[in-house]
């Protein structure tokens, strides 16, 4: 088999997951850059119709949507597994991803982490107003996944899953604001997983250069 290659900047949350799972399995694995921020080359476009990162190439076939790279990731190669082996754990894995998707990734990342980590290097100030809104979203969601993961040391199960994954580049930079900060201060259980997700080899090796993200 060929080596993949995984299309994204490194700072983007969803291309880190990508490649966390492609560290966590031991998979060889190429990093093609570019920086969305200063436009979508035509190449990414031809491989995301949707305009987002990551797109992902391996031996002539090619994909989008971080959950499905994951999967084929755990699925095409050796290494450890990511998924849970039973029908109920990889639904409940299937199901945090979604809701990281649908109800985390936009009020915590989209527009909390937007407005005060992106705005500011981009010399605009912070819309106080657009973070305020999305603090009761990102408290809920957040707020969810602690009564989810409990007293364990994963979200799902006894064992690292893609669902880690999913929300460990989220929870990374959702940290780095006050917002976060203080809904991560009421979610203990996170805390804790945090404390060893962060420590991990595959964790340090995809540390984004921007701010001080674990
Ligand atoms: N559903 C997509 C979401 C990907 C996504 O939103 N990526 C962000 C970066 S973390 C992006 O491409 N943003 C560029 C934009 O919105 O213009 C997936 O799971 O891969």
């Amino acid at each position: 088999m060929g080596k993949p290659i995984l299309h994204g900047p490194a700072y983007s949350t969803y291309v880190r997951t990508a490649r966390l799972a492609l560290e966590e399995k031991g998979v060889g694995y190429d990093l093609d850059q570019f920086d969305f921020m200063e436009g979508f080359p035509d190449e990414q476009l031809a491989r995301h119709p949707f305009g987002r990162v990551p797109a992902f190439t391996h031996d002539g076939f090619g994909l989008y949507e971080t959950v499905a790279i994951c999967r084929y990731i755990d699925e095409a190669f050796d290494g450890p597994p990511l998924q849970p082996n039973d029908a109920k754990g990889r639904a409940r894995m299937t199901q945090i991803c979604s809701l990281l998707d649908s109800y985390a990734y936009g009020p915590a990342i989209g527009k909390i982490v937007i407005e005060r980590l992106v705005s500011p290097m981009l010399d605009r100030a912070p819309d106080e107003a657009v973070i305020a809104a999305a603090v009761p979203a990102a408290e809920k969601a957040y707020g969810v996944l602690e009564e989810f993961i409990g007293g364990r040391a994963f979200l799902v199960g006894d064992a690292l899953s893609l669902a880690d994954l999913h929300l460990a580049p989220n929870y990374a930079y959702f940290l780095m604001t006050p917002e976060g900060e203080t809904i991560t201060q009421s979610t203990p259980n996170l805390r804790r997983w945090w404390g060893g997700i962060k420590e991990r080899d595959s964790m340090i090796k995809t540390k984004p250069e921007f701010g001080s993200a674990g």
